[in-house]
């Protein structure tokens, strides 16, 4: 199967994305607004088709020896100076454990970076967020990733550090790795340290289970939004593709970040390369 034709990989009589006057482009917007506004979560079931996936996943899982491999204990806040006390929210720690295919290491020919460059989508994602421009990241390694989630490998609670995260399932694993969000829990005005801390110490009380599904676009707020992938479980493999976008152009991430990523990426292999050994 050749996927050349960007309607060979997603499914466009179903999202007609490249009609934006169209009756199903203006009610999808409507809807994800909506949706986003009351739930953080967005998705869009059966966007990418599955031929499309399970092709986008194999190529990933190649790539599995050169990806860099996270393994820490952290907190779900992210990088803070202030000093808190013990017990507090701030100081519990969670597993974060996974492979991460970079950008680089992503071909361009991929149908993943297919779905990233097609201009329809990041213009419907413009305007579904609102904003007033949109670009893709420019970062070598993290514009466009897959993250690769094997037996026990987990993304542990969090906030993120960026306001929206848009992801495709390529592949699910037999039992675990399921997305678990407590939509809201915080607002600008108010942390709700109480709530987040039961969520850290196990309460169920508040936790959505997504129901994602292979193929499906996810749009994620997870800045408010407290939330974890839990442990696979099994052999087969959670893959995951991540699309950075930001309103400024010409965005690169960190340097101190993606140092710390080049010390934990095993030494590169060109493709070409690889594909002799
Ligand atoms: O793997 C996912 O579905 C989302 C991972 C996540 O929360 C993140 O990359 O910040
Ligand atoms: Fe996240």
């Amino acid at each position: 199967m050749e996927f050349n034709d960007i309607a060979a990989i997603i499914d466009l009589d179903r999202y007609p994305l490249h009609q934006s006057d169209s009756v199903a482009a203006k009610s999808l917007l409507s809807l994800g607004r909506k949706t986003l506004a009351s739930d953080a979560l967005f998705s869009m079931p059966g966007f990418v088709r599955l031929e499309a996936t399970a092709f986008m996943a194999a190529e990933l899982e190649a790539r599995l020896p050169w990806a860099s491999r996270y393994e820490s204990m952290n907190d779900a806040y992210g990088y803070d100076e202030d000093q808190w006390p013990e017990g507090h929210p701030r100081t519990a720690r969670s597993l974060f454990r996974y492979h991460q295919v970079l950008n680089h290491q992503i071909s361009n020919d991929s149908p993943l970076r297919k779905i990233y460059c097609w201009e329809p989508l990041r213009e419907f994602l413009r305007q579904l967020m609102g904003y007033e421009t949109f670009h893709r990241s420019e970062c070598p390694h993290l514009a466009l990733t897959a993250k690769i989630a094997g037996e026990g490998d987990t993304d542990g609670w969090h906030f993120d550090g960026n306001d929206v995260v848009f992801s495709v399932l390529l592949r699910a694993p037999e039992q675990g790795g399921q997305f678990e969000y407590v939509p809201n829990i915080r607002t600008d005005a108010e942390q709700n340290y109480d709530d987040v801390a039961a969520v850290l110490a196990g309460s169920r009380d508040f936790v959505r289970v997504a129901k994602l599904a292979v193929g499906d676009l996810n749009v994620f707020q997870g800045d408010q939004t407290l939330h974890r992938v839990s442990p696979v479980v099994g052999n087969r493999k959670r893959i995951v593709g991540l699309f950075s976008y930001d309103r400024q152009s010409g965005t690169n991430f960190g340097e101190s970040y993606i140092s710390q990523l080049r010390r934990r990426t095993p030494a590169y292999v060109p493709l070409h390369v690889a594909a002799e050994k």
